[in-house]
């Protein structure tokens, strides 16, 4: 496969994962590529689970600080966490081990706005950056490399890094070059001009990621697929929240509130997000377009269906079933697909300019619509912020969708008040649940608070919900946005007692 490392200096760099991996010494900072489980490194990370616990064997200590994209994959996150080699994780995690062990204490994450990772890092406000680990399709002649299937924080990581280890991944398709369009023309304040980018589909940066050869102390040759989870089919609670969803956005139109293309989508991962994306197929809207952080199956589905135009992303996260689709004729779906440094495709410049319709989950909402989307019960992380508050705060329309209830309904989705604030209520302009769907434009706070009891609330919570709204009505200090803060919180206390949020 030395096709693949057509430079001649770095395909003399090339090593194996082990040797590659005892370059990085305890308490390095290390800056990986991945997001969404695609695009990470896979060889290198795994030999350096194998080192650290071997190091911790003998006795002696081994972390590391990991940044990435997003999330990554068991080869990545699960094997380091296992190995307890992390000592600290930004800025996005959805590893069941990595969360256990933060949830646990024993692992610091710091949980970020994606699009804020990589100029955070140039202002120097998180530290040096030790050592980079990059997956890519390929070295071209000139040093230059092919970005896989995320780009991520990738072009900041190889820019900041004092050193490189490129892993050379064969599985990745080559022709996933001309694919991506990676921008250099940020810059840090006060030398920060606008971003060129108009249209979803404008191409403003070049296809390949620059690295500077002499950086590059290890090419490790790899052949292992991305994550690519399998694919649940929705269930009937996410085809309802669709159905909710796509009606809305069908009387937008109807009202010329948005024009029959719709504005760019936005979609977060999931259940819900694919029924939504499935249900576009049957819908009245055409010639679509995604600018968005992440390109899954849905979105596949909805471009093959010829409803989609065009989709602008960092990475895929996709199925294996669909990871195969794409990789047998990347030459045409390249012509209609954007991998671009999550720097851009969540900028909240762009998101503001395009007007991005935002789609994404949540965990817990309260009654005046302050979204909870980390932390359960107020303390217990799940995955992190992600995108969701780049594109919520700066979108034309912010939708936030959950079913109504979790765990086999002993939990509200809808609260009292929210136990963590992700979203503020301003941030906040939609919310459906498998009941209904409630539009809070232009509302009050108590007006906000009767909407979403009565079109979003299971009926076996809405009593209990109406009940504290007329009490608060009555023993709240203040009748903005009326509270009784010792009871506020009762439902999850309640919750943590009894296992039910029930009375
Ligand atoms: O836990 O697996 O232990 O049963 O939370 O919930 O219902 O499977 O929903 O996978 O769509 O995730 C907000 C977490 C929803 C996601 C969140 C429990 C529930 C289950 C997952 P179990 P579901 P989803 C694009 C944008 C933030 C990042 C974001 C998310 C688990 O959408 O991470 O938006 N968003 N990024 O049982 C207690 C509640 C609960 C609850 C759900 N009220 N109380 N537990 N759960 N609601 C992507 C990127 O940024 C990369």
């Amino acid at each position: 496969m030395t096709d693949r490392i057509a430079h001649q200096g770095l395909a003399a760099r090339r090593m194996d994962a082990g040797s590659a991996a005892a370059l990085i010494a305890h308490g390095m900072t290390v800056g990986m590529s991945g997001f969404t489980g695609s695009g990470y490194p896979k060889a290198v990370p795994t030999a350096l689970a194998e080192r650290i616990e071997a190091e911790h064997a003998a006795g002696r200590p081994m972390r590391v600080k990991v940044w990435t994209g997003a999330s990554t994959g068991p080869e990545l996150d699960g094997a380091l966490a296992r190995a307890d080699g992390i000592e600290l994780r930004l800025p996005y995690n959805s590893d069941p081990i990595a969360r256990e062990r933060i949830n646990r204490g024993e692992m610091d994450y710091l949980d970020m706005h994606l699009s804020q990772v990589a100029p955070m890092a140039w202002q120097g406000f998180l530290g040096p950056l030790d050592v980079a680990v990059i997956e890519v399709t390929a070295i071209l002649p000139d040093g230059s490399l092919v970005p896989s299937s995320s780009v991520g924080n990738n072009k900041t990581w190889l820019d900041r890094a004092r050193a490189v280890i490129l892993e050379v991944n064969s599985w990745q398709n080559p022709a996933l070059e001309g694919m991506h369009d990676i921008y250099y023309g940020t810059a840090l304040p006060p030398h920060r001009v606008p971003i060129p980018l108009i249209r979803p589909d404008d191409r403003i940066g070049q296809p390949t990621l620059r690295c500077d050869p002499d950086k590059v102390i290890a090419v490790v040759e790899t052949d292992a697929p991305d994550r690519n989870a399998p694919f649940t089919p929705p269930d009937a609670t996410a085809k309802a929240i669709a159905g909710h969803l796509l009606d809305f956005l069908g009387h937008e139109v109807k009202i010329g509130r948005l024009p029959p293309t719709l504005l760019p989508l936005q979609s977060g991962v999931g259940n819900i997000a694919n029924a939504v994306l499935t249900g576009l197929i049957d819908g009245p809207f055409h010639d679509l377009t995604a600018y968005t952080e992440v390109i899954q199956d849905g979105m596949l589905d909805l471009l093959d269906s010829g409803r989609l135009r065009m989709a602008s992303a960092t990475a895929f996260s996709l199925s294996p079933d669909a990871a195969h689709r794409i990789n047998a004729d990347m030459a045409r779906y390249r012509e209609r697909m954007i991998l671009r440094p999550q720097e851009i495709s969540n900028h909240p410049e762009i998101v503001r300019r395009l007007g991005c319709i935002a789609m994404n989950g949540l965990i817990e909402a309260d009654i005046y619509g302050n979204v909870n989307s980390t932390c359960i019960m107020g303390s217990r992380i799940q995955n992190g912020i992600g995108g969701s508050g780049d594109f919520a705060r700066n979108a034309y329309v912010s939708v936030f969708m959950t079913p109504s209830t979790a765990k086999g309904g002993a939990i509200s989705a809808i609260v009292p008040q929210a136990s963590h604030v992700d979203h503020i209520m301003q941030d906040v302009q939609v919310i459906v649940t498998e009941q209904g769907l409630a539009d809070l434009r232009g509302l009050s706070p108590k007006q906000r608070a009767s909407l979403i009891i009565e079109r979003c609330a299971h009926p076996d919570y809405r009593p209990m919900l109406r009940d504290y709204q007329a009490r608060a009505a009555k023993g709240s200090f203040g009748q903005h946005a009326p509270s009784l803060p010792s009871e506020a919180l009762s439902w999850h206390q309640r919750f943590m007692d009894a296992g039910t949020m029930k009375l």
